[in-house]
């Protein structure tokens, strides 16, 4: 299924109200990579290469996201595809350097050797669907070595001509198939002993297509043609082209998504990623690299997740493992949807689309009632671990779990008011997970709807055979319901439809148990005052009413908001990776934003990797995708909605380290494009664009404006006098 999306291009006529870092915004090194944590990630959304960027040896580990072991039932795993080898003789490097641009999602080596300058370039391209390595030197006759292609799965690999071909099938009967093809700039090339042999090029393109038998479709039982035909075809096209051709086509294809959103905090220093992380840990200080981490979870999100694809698992697109943690999965308890939160606040609502189409998916498959765990009289449930085809881990079921999934339908709503993918998409996808919880939800003796057999992910007394039981009532999903209704209620109002079961709906909501103040001041956890001030477990899930919800706010609800504080606290501040990231979006959902900087810091200083891949550990890209997502909603805020539209809060959490600096291109609920300029702190402009012509409350510090902003007009906002 196809969805409309609208694009940013006022992003692009707002860039002009902020002055921007000169310096590209590059991740570099002044070593190769030794291991697959060094490597830099290249994708297109489908295919994806580690690149080590050796001098004697380029080694690319690449993956295809749809090669995946398991089916409808068995959760399998994602598997990694195979590498690519390119070995010259041993040479005497100097000057050399690694680097990815995120400006342009190339990645470069250069280095001199023997008097003669080498240079390297090497992209994954969307339009053209293939992997382009490029090599030059500005002297001939230089590049003589081999190209070998390897496969994971111990696929037999051929030579023929130019091309080196491996083709093979998973044991789930998924067949695949990755071809190289080497295109030599003088000199020759031969095909011998399963691989090619170049002899004195002056320079090499080597072009890699791959892909899988599997089809996006439940009904076709997940399985379409070999993948030959399209990978031949695709090689045969690129090969076509020039390598200019290619590179402008991918450049325009990445920058029409990653130049929406400008973020300035600083000037970069001029030194490595490793230097700078080092100095990072030490002092702390240096915004430009929190801008770049910015930026590098919406340059991992174009490159994992395109229309058409399956959605960014819990490594992206790059694994390298035959067994990868968890699966490489769709964890639903809080990952999958972290990995989605930047999308909507960050411009790039194309790349939901994934998303969508899986989460449609997993409603098919479940609505087939095979799993008797998960069968439902209305709606559909799942476990909280799946894979792509709607099989999952056994442990465990996680009932809010098709309802956390639904808000991000919403979420695209409310962000890009697109009234057409509301009304076939997202309200028909709302509206039959409600059906679920008016059939499950039970009254207590004083009236309050609860769920009966809850759970707080991941922890909390045991019981039930699962090591943690399930509760009555639990906060994680009475706040997921009440946010479900409210999104379903909301879109009901926005169609104008339903108007009898919206009204049963907001009954039910009404009647909900919400959120209570324990007593050591704390957000309850559990309906019954149980929450152990000692627990630091690194869910927080009675927090989803601060974020991703919008049940609590200092602006509404302060007592709930101060209870959100104490809980988190208590917590603390240290955990994993992705933890870590969730509660910068706390914090600044909280309005403190030296302690969502805290966080951040925290975060790119105990939980990155050399290639800045957030760790849990191990490797998970959640952490990446939440830190984009929380540094967003420091700096704007759209959650909150009244009678007269929703309220944008300019500069919520801007924390004492960035006193200056500027953005463009944010989005913000009820189609708004925003751009802002702050000097010591203080707003000193922003221009507000609208694309629907819907009211909004413009709220900074205490100057609240209500605006009406005609379609495609914008506001200017300056200080009042
Ligand atoms: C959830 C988390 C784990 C891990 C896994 C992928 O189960 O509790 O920490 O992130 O997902």
């Amino acid at each position: 299924m196809k969805f409309l999306f609208r694009v940013c291009v006022a992003s692009l006529l707002l860039s002009e109200l902020s002055s921007f870092a000169s310096e590209p915004l590059n991740l570099w090194y002044r070593e190769p990579a030794q291991k697959w944590v060094e490597a830099l990630p290249l994708g297109n959304g489908r295919l994806g290469g580690m690149v080590f960027g050796g001098v004697e040896r380029e080694h690319i580990q690449f993956n295809e996201q749809t090669l995946w072991l398991g089916d409808e039932i068995d959760m399998g795993s994602y598997q990694p595809f195979g590498e690519l080898f390119v070995d010259f003789a041993p040479a005497s490097a100097s000057d050399y350097r690694r680097e990815l641009s995120l400006d342009d999602a190339i990645h470069r080596v250069s280095y001199s050797a023997n008097g003669v300058k080498f240079l390297r370039e090497c992209f994954v391209s969307q339009p053209d669907q293939i992997m382009v390595l490029h090599f030059t030197a500005d002297k001939p006759g230089n590049y003589s070595g081999t190209v070998q292609l390897t496969d994971m799965h111990k696929a037999a690999i051929r030579a023929e001509g130019n091309k080196l071909i491996s083709t093979g099938a998973l044991t789930n009967n998924l067949a695949y198939e990755a071809q190289v093809l080497v295109l030599n700039d003088g000199g020759k090339v031969d095909a011998s002993n399963n691989r090619i042999t170049v002899t004195k090029a002056d320079g090499l393109t080597i072009l890699l297509a791959a892909g899988t038998s599997f089809a996006n479709d439940p009904a076709k039982g997940w399985r379409g043609a070999h993948p030959h035909e399209t990978v031949s075809r695709q090689l045969d096209a690129a090969a076509k082209k020039s390598f200019e051709q290619l590179r402008a086509a991918h450049i325009a294809d990445f920058q029409n998504l990653f130049s929406r959103v400008k973020l300035d905090l600083g000037a970069s220093p001029d030194t490595s990623t490793l230097d700078r992380l080092d100095a990072y840990k030490q002092h702390k200080n240096d915004p430009a690299l929190e801008a770049l981490l910015f930026q590098y979870g919406r340059y991992l999100l174009i490159s994992s997740s395109r229309p058409g694809g399956i959605p960014a698992n819990l490594q992206g697109i790059w694994n390298a493992d035959l067994r990868p943690a968890w699966y490489s999965g769709y964890t639903t308890d809080i990952n999958i949807e972290m990995n989605y939160w930047l999308a909507e606040t960050t411009a790039l609502p194309e790349c939901t689309e994934p998303l969508f189409t899986w989460i449609q998916h997993l409603a098919t498959v479940r609505k087939k009632g095979v799993q008797e765990a998960l069968k439902t009289k209305r709606g559909w449930i799942i476990y909280s671990t799946n894979n792509p085809m709607g099989g999952n881990s056994t442990w465990q079921i996680h009932r809010p779990g098709s309802a956390w999934l639904v808000q991000h339908l919403w979420s695209h709503y409310a962000f890009g008011s697109d009234k057409d993918f509301l009304r076939s998409v997202a309200y028909p996808a709302l509206k039959d997970v409600v059906e679920y919880w008016e059939d499950h939800l039970v009254a207590r003796p004083d009236g309050k709807l609860i769920t009966p057999d809850g759970w707080s992910p991941e922890h909390g007394p045991g019981g039930k055979g699962d090591g943690h039981g399930f509760h009555p009532g639990v906060s994680y999903d009475q706040e997921i319901v009440w946010d479900l209704f409210s999104n379903y209620i909301e879109a009901a109002d926005e169609l104008g439809v339903d108007s009898d079961y919206r009204a049963k709906v907001a009954a039910m909501r009404d009647k909900l148990l919400t959120p209570k103040i324990g007593k050591w001041g704390q957000l309850q956890e559990w309906m019954e005052d149980a929450d152990d001030p000692n627990d630091h477990h690194r869910h927080t899930s009675h927090l989803f009413a601060v974020y991703p919800g919008r049940q609590i706010s200092p602006l509404t609800m302060p007592e709930l908001a101060n209870a959100a504080k104490v809980s988190l606290n208590a917590r603390g501040d240290v955990s994993t990776g992705w933890s870590t990231a969730w509660k910068i979006n706390f914090w600044a959902r909280l309005h403190d934003g030296d302690r969502a900087h805290k966080l951040a810091a925290q975060l790119i200083s105990a939980c990155m990797l050399p290639n800045l891949f957030d760790t849990h550990p191990p490797f998970q890209m959640d952490g990446n995708f939440g830190c984009t997502s929380g540094i967003a909603e420091m700096l704007l805020q759209s959650q909150l909605k009244e009678s007269g539209g929703y309220v944008l809060h300019l500069l919520p959490a801007l924390p004492a380290a960035w006193p200056d600096g500027s953005v463009s291109g944010f989005r913000a609920r009820g189609g708004f494009d925003v751009a802002m300029k702050w000097q010591k702190g203080k707003l000193i402009s922003a221009t507000i664009h609208s694309f629907d012509g819907n009211p909004c409350r413009l709220l900074y510090g205490n100057d609240s404006r209500l605006l009406k902003i005609a379609r495609g007009e914008n506001y200017e906002w300056t200080a009042a006098k």
